[in-house]
């Protein structure tokens, strides 16, 4: 019944996942719209549409990576014979860097409202709930309601960094949301928290030139395989970003000169205090669940992480379904949420029946040494397939425009995890070194063909790359050889 309700698809959130679906959507001939509304950060940072990824995530993420790598080549350059007036160690301008980024972004948001239109999609500016199963309420910037009806609904509200519970936190301390678009440089930066996107900032912050410290609660980048994290830690401290182990703050207070004061225990219980410009949280995500009003439709929600149990995308109710960050035990990560929008929409939409694979998805971690992977960590394979059925290939490796500036090599390394029997199909692949993005995707997609290590030895590089160090290793650790490379 075509006019039963307004909307065939009403997508709430238009982020990378929503703005997928509701696309694939228009274009399977459904009647589609799509509510995006940004709530301000704690410290009034806000954007337009578009979602995490374009306006506080992967892309001024990467944009400031570059920055950082630039200054690194500027001085790298000088070795090369380029002849570069006194090469600075800080950079002098955060705010034409802030501007540059700002301005990309917002012309990303333009092009994506205009594509909208294009297609036809009706887009709400409206902070969206849940009335009843088929009805979805927009809440507006003025407090005017727009209330629409549709007969399915996606939820793809992604999810905002979470703060800790401690004195100073909400008033001071800033996190992912506002550091892209910061007014004024950060200075001396404090970033709590160690899962990859502390790390990243912490990387480029310290590639900028600022002094940069990161509290480590447990473990760097729990989740991943622990070995390339923490060569990957390393590197950066060796690149004068400082850790801080086994550490938690506990307040934060603004000083007389506008200074922050922060006062951490450490792993014995002992108090320690420091002073930084700025404080900057990176210790996880929630995901934006309650604010739907779930209770109104029975959508059950997740209680510790308020994410939403979905089979095959979809709720436990029959006409709402749900992608990207929200998703319980599913990669937060942009093409994952692309991916599974537009497949849900031709399920829905189309005839299609293709269900989303989350399993080997590639990502990189864009720390200043870059690291990319696909597949499982060493603990996940031991874990699923016991020590006696793998075999770990590995080898650090010497890329060859690391020489001439004798950039510092030492954690320039790869691992490759196959089974040591059958077809010895291949179960992992890891990659720390430059460009660790460029080089794992197309291996994922070897990957996905079922590649098993006889094929990748079989595989003739591209020399000299990087990435044809994953053609070459031989060395297994179960040999106990050194990995180190003998030339
Ligand atoms: P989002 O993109 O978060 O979109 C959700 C949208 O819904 C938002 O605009 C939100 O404001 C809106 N919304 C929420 N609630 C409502 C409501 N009730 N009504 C209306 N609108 C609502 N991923 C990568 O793949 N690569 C990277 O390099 C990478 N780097 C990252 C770096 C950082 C700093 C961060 C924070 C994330 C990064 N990610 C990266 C993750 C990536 O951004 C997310 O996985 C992706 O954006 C998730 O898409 P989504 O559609 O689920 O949600
Ligand atoms: P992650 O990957 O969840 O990492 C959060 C980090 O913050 C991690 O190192 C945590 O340490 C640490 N953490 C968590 N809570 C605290 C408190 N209260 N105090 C100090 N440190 C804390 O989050 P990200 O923001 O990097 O990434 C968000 C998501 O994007 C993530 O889920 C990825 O899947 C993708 P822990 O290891 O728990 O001790």
């Amino acid at each position: 019944d075509n006019t039963k309700y307004q909307y065939d698809l009403v997508v709430i959130g238009g982020g990378s996942g929503g703005l997928a679906a509701a696309k694939e959507a228009v274009e399977l001939g459904a009647r589609v719209a799509v509510f995006d509304y940004v709530t301000p950060s704690p410290r009034g940072s806000k954007w337009g549409l578009g979602g995490t990824c374009v306006n506080v995530g992967c892309i001024p993420k990467k944009l400031m990576h570059q920055a950082a790598l630039l200054g690194e080549a500027i001085h790298e350059a000088t070795a090369f014979g380029w002849q570069i007036p006194e090469p600075k160690s800080i950079i002098n301008d955060w705010e034409s860097l802030k501007t540059a980024v700002q301005n990309h972004i917002k012309s990303v948001n333009w092009v994506t409202r205009v594509e909208l239109r294009n297609k036809k999609i009706d887009y709400i500016n409206g902070n969206g709930y849940f009335k009843d199963s088929h009805t979805v309420v927009g809440v507006m910037k003025n407090g005017e309601e727009k209330v629409v009806t549709a007969d399915k609904i996606i939820i793809a509200v992604g999810g905002r960094p979470r703060y800790p519970d401690i004195p100073g936190a909400l008033e001071y301390g800033i996190t992912s949301d506002d550091i892209f678009s910061l007014d004024h440089a950060p200075g001396k930066t404090l970033i709590v928290g160690a899962g990859y996107i502390g790390l990243e900032c912490a990387g480029f912050l310290n590639g900028l030139g600022y002094e940069t410290t990161i509290m480590v609660r447990s473990i760097v980048l729990r989740g991943f395989d622990q070995q390339m994290a923490n060569l990957v830690a390393e590197e950066m401290e060796q690149r004068g970003v400082n850790f801080i182990y086994q550490a938690k703050p506990k307040a934060v207070k603004k000083q007389d000169d506008g200074r922050l004061m922060v006062h951490w225990v450490d792993r014995n219980g002992e108090m320690h205090e420091d002073i930084y410009d700025t404080i900057l949280f990176a210790i996880g995500r929630e995901a934006l669940t309650v604010q739907l009003k779930p209770e109104n439709v029975g959508l059950e929600i997740l209680p510790e992480t308020k994410k939403i149990f979905a089979k095959n995308e979809q709720t436990n109710v029959s006409n709402i379904f749900a992608v990207g960050d929200v998703l319980h035990k599913r990669p937060e990560l942009t093409p994952v949420a692309i991916h599974a929008g537009k497949l849900l929409a031709r399920r829905l939409f189309g005839n299609s029946v293709e269900q989303m694979d989350y399993t080997n998805v590639a990502t990189t971690v864009f720390s200043p040494l870059e690291y990319g992977c696909v597949g499982m960590g060493e603990e996940d394979a031991i874990e699923n397939y016991g020590k006696e059925n793998i075999e770990v290939y590995h080898a650090f490796y010497k890329p060859t425009e690391f020489f001439i500036p004798q950039k510092n090599m030492s954690h320039c390394y790869v691992k490759v995890i196959a089974l040591n029997n059958g077809d010895e199909r291949i179960v992992g692949m890891h990659f720390i070194g430059p460009h660790a993005g460029e080089v794992i995707q197309g291996f994922s997609a070897a990957m996905k063909c079922k590649l098993t290590f006889p094929i990748l030895k079989s595989t003739v590089g591209i020399h000299p790359t990087s990435a044809e160090e994953f053609t070459r290793v031989f060395i297994t650790k179960s040999s106990g050889m050194d990995p180190t490379p003998q030339s």
